[in-house]
Order: structure tokens, then C-alpha cells, then sequence
């Protein structure tokens, strides 16, 4: 008998007896989990192959960390967790990472564990991947759960749910072990155990004080600011947010997540001269957003000093997490929000428009500035002019969703690209996280059904770059595009010891990383010019099928660091003590190939 027949999905219903493997199944689909992401082995094979007869759609990664980000992402852009599968230990660790991140950035996502025999393991008897999971994941989880009976099944599963999606979402742990899944019981009273959650991510109603407090204090502000963060975009109060934004005329700032939850040609989004509007406002209101390290804490030289906060978050220990707030509220965003557009009726909240002019003038200036580097001509291709290449395309194909990492790629990218529709950029989140965009790509496209393009750096790119077979397997319409500038940051540093290796940044900038995708059967392009990216996207995007653009981007594109080197702390003796220069070599494309005329420059 072959393994397939020994999984009879049609014949368990008149069976009395059921197992593990179909009461989860069955408890996922009762709560509506459709999608599960994983790598399958033991002890959790069967728990995949049962999830897809039953009409679970199953999409096999790669790597269970890729599988844990796209479980993220699909739990940020339905609303919903998203699910992943893993075997025992090393598969089980190997999501553990991406669960803390999607803790960390507020996604909502469940990682079914299998794992071995307990009693051996609790003994430490040596068991195959034995390892006290549950343990293991308590500080990299929300929460992190063990079934052990098969009757608690349903009850997992719904405990699950409610804590990966009730609050600030985040990343559950639920360890199966394998005497679970093969533990038999009456199929009827099984039946009986299973159901659904009720509202597990309920509306969390704020005070009226609260919100009273932050409009009476909204009213008195001369310069009132809005920051959209990703808890915004994920909250889907489009239109209560977009309501008070232009019913007070306030000016807004997104965050990377938030861009497009307005159109970003909004003429309130403020993007382009988010440093004059920190140092200036009065007032700031936070939707969704945290005082964190991307906001320099909401203290310091870049903000003004006298700036008082409103701060709206579901979860009341971010309240004050760094300095005083003026105007707390708790609450979710779509109720708070509501609450506050009702509250307009009496009271006059306008910006001034003295302020607005000033905005708009730091603005025009600064669009002025950096739109001539995306149409500046270079050969080879930079950053901006590429980007300024892509951005023309997705202004031209505006569901397209954009995935987004690397360091100047992801910085540059969310500068030029335009967003217009809510929760259609994903990226490197709270943490910077490389690898994670593969695995986005892949949820983006499973869980909405549309185009995504996923714009890597080619270090970015070397993290998760395997999935390009899982996008051609399930036939995605995925465009991956690698941003090669040969190397972490750009490709022109230097080994400064005498071994000859290429530096600690170096990667190869004449690779094709296009042959990656003609492996498995996707198309592949080799763009060296704007013109060209521009027309292979469009065809790719157009396509809805599985694509990969190498944009040839010159090695000495990009900065240490991208926008965040004020962070990356500098040596006080030795040859970088104080920075370093580069010389430009003088390189060019040459028949479909990156070529340097001259040796590499000094780093000192
Ligand atoms: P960004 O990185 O875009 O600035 P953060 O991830 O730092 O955004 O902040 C998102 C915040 O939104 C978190 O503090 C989270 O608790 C909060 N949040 C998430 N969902 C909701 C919601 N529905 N209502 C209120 N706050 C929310
Ligand atoms: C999991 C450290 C931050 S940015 C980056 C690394 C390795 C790569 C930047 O180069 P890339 O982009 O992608 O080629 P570009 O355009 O600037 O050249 N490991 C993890 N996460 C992070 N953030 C790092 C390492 C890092
Ligand atoms: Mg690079």
C-alpha cells in the first residue's frame, strides 16, 4: 500500500474512531485557518497531506523560516492568523526567529510544532529532535501552548487564535507532540470538542475621558501632526482614519507600513519633509504607530522640544514606554477613531495654514532635490534612477502589492515608490530583518490573490532566495527584483588585511541572479538601463506569472548603513577611525556583465 492510500479522506467520515491529524484539521477549518504554510517530516507529514484533502490549501516552503514569514504576512493582510507547520527541533527553531519578529511587529501568526515522544524527551533519553519545545518558545512567543489529549485539541486551537489575534496581535506557539496526532478517540464525541472563537479580536472601546482629553488638547494646537503606523494599517479604519485627517486638515506622516493607507499624493502627506514637521509640531497624535527607536523615542534634537503627544494604542503597556504623554488612550483604532471623528461636531481642530505653507514648501523643495536623482542618467544604473524606474511602473499598476528589504534598497524604495492603497507595502518591520521577503511575497500573492513585486537587495535576496522554486511551484504572480550593487550596502569595500578574500561586505556583483528563476521555470531578465526596468516589469507584472529582474546597479551605489548609520557605532583607532572615503572606479556593462576597468580603491 502506498503512503497516499493510507490517508483516506472520504472514508474517515463513517469511521467511529478518529485521530489527532483529523481533529486539528478539522478544529483549524472550524476557525476558518485555510492556509497553512510549512516543511513537512515528523511527526507532522500527515498533518499537512490531511490539511489538503480536507481543502486546507497547503503551500510547501523551502525553509521554515520562510514559511513563518509568510504566515506573518498573511495574518497582517487578512486580519486573521496566519498558520505555519514545522517538525521537531531544528525544523521547530528554525521558525522560532521569524515568530519573535512577528511579535515584534504586531502580525498575527500560529506555529504548529510537532514534536517528539515527551517522556524520552523530558528524561533527556536522547530522543530523535527531541526538545522541550514549549520551553523553548515561551520567550519568543506571545504565548506558547502544549496539547496533550486529544480532547483539548479544539480548545488549543481557539486558545491559539485568541492570543495570536486579541490586543497587539503576535506570533503563538502551539506544540504538538507526536503521541498527540496518533491518539484515537470516538469520532462523534470528537465532534463535540471542536469550535469556533467567538470575536477573538474584539473591539476594545476607549474612555470618553481619554478621548475628550486629546481633543480638547488637539484643539489647542497651532501645528498638530499625525503619525500612521502599521497598527493603523492593520487596524482597517481606512475610512474613519482618512475621515478625521481631512476633516481637521491635519498633516500626516506614514510610516513605512502606513504608506498608501492614504494615497501617498494625498496633499496632506507630509513624507518629504518629515524632519522639518518633528522639529516644528506641537501636537502629535499617534495612530498605531510606537515611540520607538524609528522615532528617536519622541525626544531629542529631532523633535521640538515643547511637543506634546496623544497616543493611541490597544495595548496599554505601550503608553509612556519612553517619555510623558499628554493624552493616553486605550482603545483600538477603528472604535477610537470613530469616536474622535464624532467628536469634531464640537470641537474646531484645524491646522494652521501658515504651518501648511511651510510644509509645503519644504516639500516642493525637497521633491525638487530628489526627483532629479531618479531621472538622473548614470551607467551603470544607481539606486535612485532604478527605483525612479519602478515607481513609474507601479503608478501605472496601482494593486500591485510591494514587497521591500535590504538597506538602501528598502530605504530608497519607500522614499520613491508611491503607495496608494492601504496595506499594500510589506517590509524588513520594527526590526530591519533581512530574509523576510520571499516568504511575504509568496503570502501576499496566496492570501489576496493579486501581483506583488518583491524588491531585494542581493544580500537581502541571499537570505531567502531558495523560494524563487517555491513562487514557480504554486505558479505565483510574484516579479522578484535583485538590486545588485555586489554587496551588503555596495559593493566597493575593501579587505583591509592581506589575505586576498573579498571584504566582509563583498558579494558578487556579476552574478545573474535571473538564472535563479530560469531553474525552476520562471522567465528571467537582465535590466542594465531605467528603460529596460521599466519594460520588463510591466511585462512581469502584466504576466501574473513567476519573474525575476537582476537590475545591474553599480558597485558603488548605496551608503554604509543606509539611512540608519547614525547607529552603526564607528572604531576610534585603526584605518576607519572617522569614516572612510571611496574613490569611483571606473566600471561599466559590457555585454550582459558588470566589468571594472580599474583596481579597487584604497578604504583609508
Ligand atoms: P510603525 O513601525 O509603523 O511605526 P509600530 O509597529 O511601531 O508601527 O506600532 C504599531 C502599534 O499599533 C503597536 O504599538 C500596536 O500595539 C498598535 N496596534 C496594533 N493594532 C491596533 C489596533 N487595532 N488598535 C490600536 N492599536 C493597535
Ligand atoms: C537577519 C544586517 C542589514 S541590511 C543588510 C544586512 C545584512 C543587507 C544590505 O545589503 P543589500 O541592500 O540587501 O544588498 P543594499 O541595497 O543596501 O546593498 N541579518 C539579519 N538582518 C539584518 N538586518 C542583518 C543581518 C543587515
Ligand atoms: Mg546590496
Amino acid at each position: 500500500m502506498n503512503a497516499s492510500a493510507s490517508v483516506n479522506p472520504s472514508s474517515d467520515q463513517t469511521e467511529t474512531l478518529t485521530d489527532g491529524f483529523h481533529v486539528l484539521v478539522e478544529a483549524l477549518k472550524a476557525n476558518g485557518l485555510d492556509t497553512l504554510y510549512g516543511v513537512i517530516g515528523i511527526p507532522v507529514t500527515d498533518v499537512a497531506r490531511i490539511a489538503q484533502a480536507k481543502g486546507i490549501r497547503y503551500i510547501g516552503m523551502r525553509h521554515e523560516a520562510d514559511a513563518a514569514n509568510a504566515a506573518a504576512a498573511h495574518g497582517y493582510l487578512t486580519g486573521a492568523p496566519g498558520a505555519f507547520l514545522t517538525v521537531s527541533a531544528p525544523g521547530f527553531l528554525n521558525g522560532l526567529a521569524p515568530l519573535r519578529e512577528a511579535t515584534e511587529n504586531g502580525f498575527p501568526c500560529i506555529q504548529f510544532g510537532g514534536s517528539s515522544d515527551r517522556a524520552t524527551v523530558d528524561l533527556q533519553e536522547g530522543q530523535y529532535e527531541g526538545l522541550d519545545q514549549r520551553a523553548y518558545a515561551v520567550p519568543f512567543a506571545k504565548a506558547s501552548y502544549r496539547i496533550d489529549r486529544i480532547e483539548d485539541i479544539g480548545l488549543g486551537v481557539v486558545r491559539a487564535i485568541r492570543a495570536a489575534s486579541s490586543g497587539r496581535p503576535g506570533g503563538v506557539y502551539v506544540d504538538l507532540p507526536d503521541s498527540l496526532l496518533s491518539q484515537t478517540m470516538d469520532a462523534q464525541a470528537a465532534k463535540e470538542t471542536i469550535f469556533s472563537a467567538l470575536d477573538p479580536a474584539p473591539a476594545m472601546i476607549p474612555s470618553e475621558e481619554s478621548v475628550e482629553r486629546a481633543l480638547e488638547l488637539l484643539e489647542q494646537a497651532k501645528n498638530p501632526l499625525i503619525f500612521l503606523g502599521k497598527g493603523a494599517a492593520y487596524a482597517r479604519a481606512d475610512e474613519e482614519i482618512a475621515d478625521f485627517i481631512h476633516k481637521t486638515g491635519i498633516p500626516y506622516q506614514p510610516m513605512s507600513m502606513a504608506k498608501g493607507l492614504l494615497p501617498d499624493d494625498d496633499p496632506q502627506c507630509t513624507a518629504s519633509c518629515r524632519g522639518l514637521a518633528m522639529r516644528t509640531a506641537d501636537v502629535v497624535l499617534m495612530i498605531g504607530a510606537r515611540l520607538n527607536w524609528m522615532l528617536g523615542f519622541g525626544k531629542g534634537r529631532h523633535w521640538n522640544p515643547d511637543v506634546k503627544f496623544i497616543q493611541i494604542d490597544i495595548d496599554p503597556v505601550e503608553i509612556e514606554n519612553a517619555r510623558p504623554i499628554a493624552a493616553p488612550i486605550v482603545g483600538d483604532i477603528k472604535s477610537t477613531m470613530k469616536l474622535m471623528v464624532e467628536g469634531l461636531a464640537h470641537h474646531s481642530i484645524h491646522a494652521s495654514a501658515e504651518w501648511q505653507q511651510l510644509l509645503d514648501a519644504d516639500t516642493k523643495k525637497n521633491d525638487a532635490r530628489f526627483g532629479s536623482k531618479t531621472t538622473e542618467v548614470t551607467d551603470p544604473m544607481n539606486h535612485y534612477n532604478a527605483l525612479g524606474a519602478v515607481k513609474e511602473v507601479i503608478d501605472a499598476h496601482q494593486d500591485v502589492i510591494i514587497v521591500n528589504e535590504g538597506a538602501n534598497t528598502l530605504d530608497d524604495c519607500r522614499d520613491i515608490v508611491a503607495m496608494y492603497k492601504p496595506r499594500q507595502r510589506l517590509d524588513c518591520g520594527t526590526w530591519g530583518v533581512m530574509g523576510i521577503g520571499t516568504g511575504y511575497a509568496i503570502a501576499a500573492a496566496v492570501a489576496t490573490g493579486k501581483s506583488v513585486v518583491s524588491i531585494h537587495g542581493d544580500s537581502a535576496f541571499g537570505f531567502d532566495g531558495m523560494e524563487v522554486e517555491t513562487i514557480c511551484r504554486y505558479k505565483l504572480p510574484v516579479t522578484v527584483m535583485v538590486f545588485n550593487n555586489g554587496g551588503i550596502y555596495r559593493g566597493d569595500f575593501e579587505n583591509l588585511g592581506t589575505d586576498g578574500d573579498p571584504s566582509p561586505l563583498t558579494l558578487d556583483a556579476t552574478a545573474h541572479y535571473e538564472k535563479m528563476m530560469e531553474a525552476f521555470g520562471g522567465k528571467g531578465y537582465y535590466a542594465t538601463t531605467p528603460a529596460e526596468v521599466k519594460q520588463y516589469l510591466s511585462e512581469a507584472i502584466e504576466s501574473k506569472a513567476p519573474a525575476l529582474i537582476h537590475v545591474q546597479l553599480s558597485i558603488h551605489s548605496g551608503v554604509e548603513s543606509g539611512h540608519i548609520s547614525d547607529l552603526n557605532p564607528q572604531p576610534i583607532v585603526g584605518p576607519l577611525a572617522g569614516g572612510h572615503e571611496m574613490e569611483d572606479f571606473n566600471e561599466k556593462v559590457v555585454d550582459g556583465k558588470l566589468v571594472q576597468e580599474s583596481p579597487a580603491a584604497s578604504t583609508n
